[in-house]
């Protein structure tokens, strides 16, 4: 069934209306006229608090996005993705990364066939190696203890795992080094390896096909590296490497174990795989247990997002606050700051999550979009930012709406700093919301001349989400808040959230010129002149 333009639904008419009126009102008007608002405009879901009240919107505004909602059936498309429907329509699959961390007798069918069982036989093999190796149970090829865990992996088997490991850093088991390998730029190997001793170093190669060219090339350099150290002795492999993949048959030609090999499925797309075994990385840092906490969050927040009504559900809420900022108030990017130092990757998984996901021109039927779709996310941790480009959201000519995140208690008391860093936090938003007027800066007694540079427009909408502390838990509830709000986006744009042909097409591009830059024998190049002038240019500065 053909789904109706968006942009002809009657809510998004409306929409498109009621935009005229908001635009005339600024965010001090709208708190001056409902002295509760900012009380009034939050929502609580699974223990994280949001406070939607510094957004450019009203009580209209909430109900014309929630009948948008209702008209794109956002209600059935979240049962349908929570049912294992094949949502993915170009890849033809279910988007299941809710069973990841769904409890043990829950069922969920895809092709007729419960995978919840699947689910915790692989959690509970993930378990057992994670504890042997935290125990020291599991051993280097010439019995010593694995000290150093290296992943190699790249976009979705690399930025999860790095961002969670950072995130968790305070609960992980400090006597052992994580690193983390990505890029095929041999810097990235070399440096992250080259303190490391192979005989106490355990690879996790995580790669959901076990075909992408960044990460087999780090496998394989990964390889030599250690036999140097075992002097060619193949078996040592064995002990020094595993593997997390659905392709099990490229593991084993890779000569890792089959028992050493922990599985996923098709149904978890890459940026949606941190709770699968690609968490391989974040279970031996932070074991078995806080992982679990992680997976515990995670699905308070599913159940949340399934079952609570959309006027305080926070993925829905967050959503459509997106589609508002970007579809009406012409916003084209998110800044994500989060005031936790610990969060420090956050905004750079959140990039792929958002980005990956809603980077899309047509609709799922494949007709061009006439409206905008995923903004653009960027971010650094809070105070840092404040030193460089707040500056542009405060007083620049763009609209940049920002996610603030911010927790109650600090992992790491020290002095007074976490009151420092709540002060900031609420200050940016207050500063960003209300401004400051040229009466208010004269009154303070700039001259003249100043009073323009330090006049604040205001009226720039942010939203405050405040947890209690940054554990595993709420990670998870944290991730899995983007990863529906994302979703909710998606549906509202009628595009395909869970596909990426545009990094497919990366995939393939270098592939064809890799000969080129490295035959001996001058090429036959078929490019365009630039392309052509490169590779000329690149093989003589490298002497050929
Ligand atoms: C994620 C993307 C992409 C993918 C990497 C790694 O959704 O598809 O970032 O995760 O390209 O792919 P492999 O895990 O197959 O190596």
């Amino acid at each position: 069934m053909k789904t109706k333009p968006l942009t002809t639904l009657p809510a998004w008419k409306a929409l498109t209306r009621h935009r005229q009126a908001i635009e005339k009102l600024h965010l001090r008007e709208f708190f001056a006229q409902d002295k509760r608002r900012g009380e009034r405009f939050t929502a609580e879901g699974a223990g994280l608090h949001l406070d939607y009240s510094k957004n450019r919107i009203n009580a209209e505004t909430l109900r014309l996005l929630r009948q948008l909602a209702r008209e794109t059936d956002l209600r059935g498309k979240i049962a349908a993705m929570f049912r294992g429907d094949k949502i993915n329509s170009t890849e033809n699959r279910a988007v299941l990364h809710t069973a990841l961390r769904a409890p043990r007798n829950a069922v969920i069918r895809v092709d007729g066939k419960n995978v919840v069982p699947e689910v915790h036989a692989v959690l509970n093999q993930m378990a057992d190696f994670a504890n042997r190796v935290r125990t020291g149970k599991w051993r280097g090829h010439t019995g010593r203890r694995i000290r150093n865990v290296v992943n190699i992996g790249i976009g979705g088997s690399d930025l999860g795992p790095v961002m969670a490991y950072e995130a968790l850093r305070h609960y992980s088991d400090r006597s052992r080094t994580f690193r983390f390998i990505s890029n095929v730029d041999g810097g990235d190997f070399v440096e992250a390896t080259r303190d490391l001793d192979p005989t106490e170093t355990l690879f996790i190669i995580s790669s959901k096909t076990f075909t992408t060219l960044e990460t087999m090339t780090n496998a394989h350099s990964a390889r030599t590296w250690l036999l140097r150290a075992f002097r060619g002795e193949a078996k040592a492999v064995a002990r020094h490497f595993v593997a997390v993949s659905t392709n099990a048959e490229k593991v084993s030609e890779f000569g890792i174990n089959r028992a050493n090999t922990f599985g996923f499925w098709d149904w978890v797309g890459g940026r949606y795989s941190m709770n699968s075994a690609i968490g391989l990385s974040t279970m031996i840092a932070i074991g078995p247990q806080h992982f679990r906490a992680l997976l515990a969050g995670a699905h308070a927040m599913d159940e949340h997002f399934r079952t609570a009504p959309f006027a305080r559900n926070l993925p829905v809420l967050l959503g459509l606050l997106t589609v508002w900022n970007t579809n009406f108030l012409h916003a084209e990017t998110v800044a994500v700051l989060p005031y936790e130092n610990y969060l420090k990757r956050f905004p750079a998984y959140l990039q792929q999550l958002t980005m990956e996901s809603n980077g899309k021109h047509v609709t799922r039927d494949g007709q061009a979009v006439n409206y905008a779709t995923g903004p653009i996310f960027w971010g650094e941790p809070g105070t840092n930012g404040q030193h460089s480009f707040y500056q542009l959201i405060h007083q620049g000519t763009r609209l940049i709406p920002c996610d603030f995140i911010a927790f109650a208690r600090p992992l790491t008391p020290l002095g007074r700093h976490h009151d420092l860093l709540l002060a900031n936090v609420f200050a940016q938003a207050e500063a960003l919301a209300f401004g400051k007027t040229a009466v208010e800066v004269k009154d303070e007694g700039a001259p003249a001349a100043l009073v323009p540079h330090k006049v604040f427009s205001g009226n720039r909408p942010s939203n405050t989400i405040l947890a209690d502390k940054l554990t595993p838990a709420a990670l998870g509830k944290l991730v899995a808040l983007y990863e529906h709000s994302v979703f909710v986006q998606g549906v509202i744009w009628n595009i395909d959230s869970f596909d990426q042909w545009g990094v497919e097409l990366g995939k393939i591009l270098a592939q064809r010129i890799v000969p080129e830059l490295e035959s001996r024998t001058t090429p036959k190049l078929k490019h365009d002149s630039s392309t052509n002038h490169l590779i000329r240019r690149y093989r003589k500065m490298k002497g050929k």
